[in-house]
């Protein structure tokens, strides 16, 4: 049961296993991989979907011949194996003219340059079929204070996204953009700093259907916070487009593990999410197998990911078919949470005297909520003791 299948929507980024082991401290560890050889190789271990930065693919600078070469091999890859494009990107981070970002550099020349980057990756994506399009503001950001006017920036970032929803209406796409958050690095500070940050900018947005989230586990948590609820709120709002999971051990550098690795108890609660709440989008994995590891390693790890998140979606099923779960939850009170609080209206509620003056507080005080029981069930089928 634990073998992937494209059934269960695992995608990829061509730059996950494509990682070299390049870090602030380092050299590459791991030789480049043909994008065709990723795609054999996913397709092998039983993904569904591949995805890409633009220079992911086409390699940066490349004239018009050599970048339909590249588009025509890929495509091919993709027709031989079955494997899909959910979803595209654009790097706006790796080369220096981005060094101050790139929708909202300083600069209004990077920023024209960055939308004709962006435009015409756009339409790369629409033409390999993908529905989602993801933007990172990788150095949308900045190091010290004056530097960045934060008001403007997000009024120039709110202009490219407006005119990139424009331009897909436009050609008539079938795609949505998905918001990707990051508190720091590579910038000390990052614009749309988490999930919150993200649904917030886009309801300032032109077209706010067209915009969602792609949060990204270990994003959420270098800035201490709760994954699950992050994407609940996504979720609860609408706007969970697009998620990017992988591994974090706390607040640190960008680590990008295995899924699965770092916090596995937020791992357990996100897959019983996302199975529970109706999400039918890609599992995308965007993870980065360690320096340490050769190629074999690296497969190993991609495998780990998928083969981690079916076995979370095991437990967390059994987790919820288990009797004495069901009978914790009533004793914790969630049925109770989701009944409203006063159906009887705002009348009501201040006529109900049994709701105020003679609501005994101490009784309900004392009242325990037992969650302890609960959540110790949950740790037993994480562990498999029951
Ligand atoms: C960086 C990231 C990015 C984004 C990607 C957009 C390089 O921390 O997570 O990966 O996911 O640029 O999809
Ligand atoms: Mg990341
Ligand atoms: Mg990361
Ligand atoms: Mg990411």
């Amino acid at each position: 049961t634990c073998q992937p299948v494209p059934e269960d929507k695992f995608s990829f980024g061509l730059w996950t296993v494509g990682w070299q082991g390049r870090d602030p401290f380092g050299d590459a560890t791991r030789r480049p991989l043909d994008p065709v050889e990723s795609v054999h190789r996913l397709a092998e271990l039983g993904a569904y979907g591949i995805t890409f930065h633009d220079d992911d693919l086409i390699p940066f600078g490349s004239g018009d011949v050599a970048r339909e070469a590249a588009v025509k091999r890929f495509r091919q890859a993709l027709d031989a194996t079955g494997l899909t494009v959910p979803m595209a990107t654009t790097n706006l981070f790796t080369h220096p003219v981005f060094k101050d970002g790139a929708f909202t550099a300083n600069d209004r020349d990077v920023r024209r340059y960055a939308l004709r980057k962006t435009l015409r990756n756009i339409d790369l994506a629409a033409e390999l079929g993908a529905r989602t399009y993801v933007a990172w503001g990788g150095r949308e950001g900045a190091e010290s204070g004056a530097a960045k006017d934060v008001r403007a920036a997000l009024d120039r970032m709110r202009e490219a996204f407006d005119l990139l929803g424009q331009y897909v209406v436009e050609q008539g796409y079938d795609l949505r953009f998905a918001i990707e958050p990051k508190p720091n690095e590579p910038r000390g500070d990052i614009l749309l700093p988490t999930v919150g940050h993200a649904l917030a900018f886009i309801e300032r947005l032109e077209r706010p259907e067209l915009y969602g989230v792609n949060p990204e586990v270990g994003h959420e948590q270098m800035a201490g916070l709760n994954v699950p609820h992050g994407i609940a709120q996504a979720l609860w709002a609408g706007k969970l487009f697009h998620i990017d999971l992988n591994g974090q051990s706390g607040v640190k550098y960008d680590q990008d593990l295995r899924f699965g690795a770092g916090d596995l108890r937020a791992a357990f609660w996100l897959v019983d999410l996302l199975e529970t709440a109706g999400y039918d989008g890609p599992r995308h994995f965007d993870f980065k197998p360690p320096r340490t590891e050769d190629l074999d390693g690296v497969w190993a790890s991609a495998a780990g990911c998928m083969r981690t998140y079916l076995i979370l979606k095991e437990r967390a099923a059994a987790f919820r078919a288990d009797p004495a779960v069901q009978e914790a939850l009533r004793a914790s009170r969630l049925d109770e949470l989701a009944r409203p609080t006063a159906q009887d209206g705002l009348a009501g509620l201040l006529a109900d005297r049994t709701a105020y003056e003679s609501f005994d507080v101490e009784a309900a005080a004392a009242r325990g909520m037992a969650f302890e029981q609960l959540d110790q069930l949950a740790m037993d089928h994480l562990l498999r003791a029951r």
